[in-house]
């Protein structure tokens, strides 16, 4: 399979500094880098040069995305107050833990462009399928203000260019990021046309969006499915939400196109998570998005990298999760892969199997 990879060298330099969580607390707060860094983002780009599969891959080239780009799914307000804060010392993106530096409007537009790149590419048939790896991340954003280390929402800004400029009418969203993606359950809370599907670690981040209950607005009642697993959750628990509630529902919907929201952070090893993905379950869950989006839409899924926070680990996680777009194997071995793999975490717990099968019954009785 041809697929289109996107990395461009200016997403390393977005800056989240070191004041983010810096909280009233006493004077104790240890200063540190924010977790959200160019680090785990820029290695996964290396291996994927190292590894020998960009040889493989069909490089698409990020373009910013435009002001009306930007508008299509965000207030003026928040567009212009980004812009404004770029241009002179950086500041916050609307909630106190999404820092940037001087230059970020112009890496965030970068970041929702190189998403809207890879959809194109993929709905022009130049490639079959395709993985943005961008920066700043984008599933946090809300219409009207950044948050959780998000400035704008890259898969939100894609999908309204495909809606608005490539013919797409219906689209997907799977985004198995560990924390919830509540950007996309603001922004089509009320859309019967976009799907979106987030499995996350319960009341991770942010704390009070992701229930079950959150079921999409009125005529988009079954467009919205949470499904929050409980902390310590592996590759079972993230195997039977996809196999169960994400694969089914999106039989049932039909989109035109698939898009993922991909974070690393449900890694065994991720500082912000408690959840035990392998690079091999990463894989798996890629394998079975693109069969349903085979079977559903030619197969065209583009993934848009989000979060993960362990340098070590995230390489290989993505790699992983290349390999099963293109279907070539680069014999890049998991230094961690064994191991993991061996741990009593990953069968499909009673307690999970439990949300699981609530999700399921929800997406059922709407779907
Ligand atoms: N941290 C993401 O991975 C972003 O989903 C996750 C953002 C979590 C923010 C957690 C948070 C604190 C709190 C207090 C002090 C320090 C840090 F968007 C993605 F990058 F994908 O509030
Ligand atoms: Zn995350």
């Amino acid at each position: 399979r041809r697929t289109g990879y996107v990395w461009h060298e200016r997403y390393a330099w977005h800056d989240t500094g070191t004041a983010v969580g810096v909280a009233p607390s006493g004077g104790f707060n240890q200063p540190h880098q924010a977790f959200e860094s160019p680090e785990s983002k820029s290695r996964m780009a290396g291996l994927v040069e190292v590894s020998g599969l960009i040889d493989a891959l069909v490089r698409v080239p990020a373009v910013e995305a435009s002001d009306t780009d930007l508008l299509r799914v965000h207030t003026p307000e928040h567009v212009e107050r980004i812009r404004e804060l770029s241009a002179d010392r950086g500041g916050d993106a609307g909630d106190g833990y999404t820092p940037f530096g001087r230059g970020s409007f112009e890496i965030a537009k970068l970041a929702a462009g190189g998403t809207m790149a890879a959809v194109a590419a993929v709905m022009r048939g130049e490639v079959d399928n395709a993985y943005a790896l961008v920066r700043p991340p984008g599933h946090h954003a809300r219409r009207e203000m950044g948050m959780g280390y998000c400035l704008f929402s890259n898969v939100c800004v894609a999908i309204e260019y495909a809606r608005a400029e490539l013919g797409v009418r219906r689209v997907a969203i799977v985004d198995y990021d560990v924390h919830h993606g509540n950007g996309a359950q603001q922004i089509y809370w009320d859309d019967p046309d976009v799907l979106a599907i987030s499995i996350h670690q319960d009341r991770l981040f942010p704390q009070d969006t992701g229930s079950l209950d959150e079921i999409g607005g009125p005529g988009a009642e079954g467009r919205n499915i949470n499904i929050p697993l409980p902390a310590g959750s592996g590759n079972g628990a993230y195997l039977a939400a996809i196999d169960r509630v994400a694969v089914p529902a999106i039989r049932a919907f039909a989109p035109d196109l698939v898009i993922v929201s991909s974070g690393f952070d449900p890694s065994a090893v991720d500082p912000l998570g408690c959840m035990t993905v392998t690079s091999g379950g990463f894989k798996a869950m890629a394998e079975r998005i693109l069969g349903i989006a085979e079977e559903a839409c030619g197969g065209r899924v583009v993934f848009s990298h989000e979060g993960g926070y362990s340098p070590v680990h995230v390489p290989f996680c993505g790699l992983a999760v290349l390999e099963a777009l293109s279907g070539r194997e680069t014999g890049v071995e998991d230094p961690f892969g064994a191991s993991f793999d061996a741990s009593p975490a990953h069968p499909l717990q009673p307690w999970q199997d439990e949300i699981v099968a609530q999700a399921e019954a929800i997406a059922e009785r709407l779907g």
